[in-house]
């Protein structure tokens, strides 16, 4: 049985697909990325996710999941939370160093939330990882704010990771992992 991801970002389902091979061969995953994914512009991650899937769920008649993911910066009062996206494409990590520069607080944290569709019903899952917005940009793995966040319990930027070891600790392993966990329990 296929699962899809409907994502339009390869990097995310490259992750997901690592934690999901405990499901195979059963369950196969797919990438989605040209279907009309609707996503609304709110202020969290549960709104966003629960739009984009209600509407896939009338769509689409096979089991899918969306996700949302975003960096919560505690000095920027959450900035750039669910608008991350926008703001990697126009400020990028250079402009989030320039916004941190002088500032002593550098807690962060990045958080996931996936919308499953399975048999016509739709579950939640999260996942997050602490951490800290580095000095500089480092490393040349994975994409958007990778190089310049450090996870609690590392010296490495997630850009200096491989997938394996940005799994161990990414707000998205979490997420998946849970939702791979309720699959188990209903394949
Ligand atoms: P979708 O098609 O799945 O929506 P997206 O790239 O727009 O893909 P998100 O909305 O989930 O992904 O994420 C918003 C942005 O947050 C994303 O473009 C990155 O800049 C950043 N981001 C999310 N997860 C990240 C991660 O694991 N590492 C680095 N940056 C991440």
């Amino acid at each position: 049985m296929e699962l899809y991801f409907v994502t339009g970002n390869r990097h995310k389902f490259e992750e997901a697909k690592f934690l999901i091979t405990e499901l195979e061969p059963k369950i196969k995953l797919e990438m989605l990325g040209e279907v009309g994914k609707l996503e609304i512009q709110a202020d969290n991650l549960e709104e966003i996710v629960l739009f984009a899937a209600e509407n896939l769920n009338r769509q689409l008649k096979v089991n899918f999941f969306v996700e949302d993911a975003g960096l919560f910066i505690r000095a920027l009062n959450g900035f750039p939370g669910p608008f991350s996206s926008y703001v990697y494409r126009t400020l990028g990590c250079k402009g989030i160093l320039k916004l941190m520069e002088n500032i002593e607080d550098r807690y962060a944290e990045f958080r996931s939330v996936i919308a499953l569709g399975w048999g016509g019903v739709i579950r939640i899952f999260r996942g997050t990882v602490r951490g800290k917005i580095s000095s500089e940009e480092r490393g040349s793995y994975g994409f958007g704010f990778d190089p310049i966040f450090i996870p609690e319990g590392s010296n490495k930027t997630f850009a200096e990771m491989t997938i394996e070891e940005k799994n161990r600790h990414s707000h998205r392993a979490k997420a998946v992992k849970l939702m791979v966990d309720f699959i188990k329990t209903v394949m």
